[in-house]
Formats: structure tokens, C-alpha cells, sequence
């Protein structure tokens, strides 16, 4: 009696681990796919110590550039429509930076040489409304300057 009580609780765990890995490997396979169709298709290039975006769809890239000592960024906005999709493809031009958006969960590496994927959803929220973009990954002097703003438009 008492080893099958054994077999039958042994078997039991197997089972409950087996499912939960098998689960997990499913999900972490979706959480890497991205958008067939996203709204905004955007390069971000970290550098010493800014962010650069470029929008391929309207041809055209900007620095934005962090003043620490008014708080105020110049070169322009991260922009989005509310509601879209964003996929960004994000790389680095000297060290390793991790562009992240604390609001919205957005946190993944610059790495120079390499082309790092993500998508996300932008909140349905008023036009104008900012979202700090800040480095996350120590790169130099300036690291704790390496800000900019996500505005939806
Ligand atoms: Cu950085």
C-alpha cells in the first residue's frame, strides 16, 4: 500500500513539472514574437550618452538630448500614437547601453554590433502625455543624463 502511495506521488510531481515546463517554454516562445503589422517601426541607437531614433517610414532620425541641470530634452520626442503598436529594433554605436521605459514594462540592451527586437503596446492615453526613457545599463560619465521622453501624438 505505502509504495504505491510513493509511485502515485512521485508520478504526481513528474507531471506537475512537466506540465509547468512545458507551459513555460510556450509562453517564452511568444513572448519573443513580434507584430505581423506594428503602427510605428522604430530604430533606437544608444550613444554616449543620448538616444538616437530613427522612423524609416517618414525617413528621418533625431538625437534627444537630456539637460540635467533644467530637466528639459532637446532634438525631440520618442513619438507614438496612442493605442499603437511599437516595434523597435535597438542597437548601440559605442558601449552597451538597456533602453528602458519603467511605465510601460519596455527594458532591453543596446549591444554595439547587434540588433536587439521588441514590441510593445502603447497606452490609450491623452495625446502629449510623457514617459521617461531612461539608460539602465552603467555607460560612463554621463549614464545618469541618458534620458529622453516617450510622447504620444
Ligand atoms: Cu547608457
Amino acid at each position: 500500500m505505502v509504495e504505491k502511495l510513493e509511485v502515485f506521488w512521485t508520478l504526481a510531481v513528474v507531471a506537475l513539472l512537466a506540465g509547468v515546463a512545458g507551459y513555460s517554454t510556450i509562453l517564452l516562445y511568444h513572448l519573443d514574437a513580434l507584430p505581423s503589422d506594428p503602427t510605428e517601426y522604430v530604430e533606437v541607437i544608444g550613444h554616449q550618452w543620448y538616444w538616437e531614433f530613427c522612423y524609416p517610414a517618414n525617413n528621418t532620425c533625431f538625437n534627444t538630448s537630456y539637460d540635467a541641470a533644467n530637466g528639459s530634452l532637446s532634438g525631440g520626442y520618442f513619438w507614438a500614437p496612442p493605442g499603437a503598436v511599437v516595434q523597435i529594433n535597438v542597437t548601440s554605436a559605442d558601449v552597451v547601453h538597456s533602453f528602458n521605459i519603467p511605465a510601460l514594462g519596455v527594458r532591453i540592451d543596446a549591444i554595439p554590433g547587434r540588433m536587439n527586437h521588441f514590441a510593445f503596446s502603447v497606452p490609450n492615453g491623452t495625446p502629449g502625455t510623457l514617459y521617461l526613457i531612461q539608460c539602465t545599463e552603467f555607460c560612463g560619465e554621463f549614464h545618469g543624463t541618458m534620458r529622453s521622453y516617450l510622447k504620444l501624438t
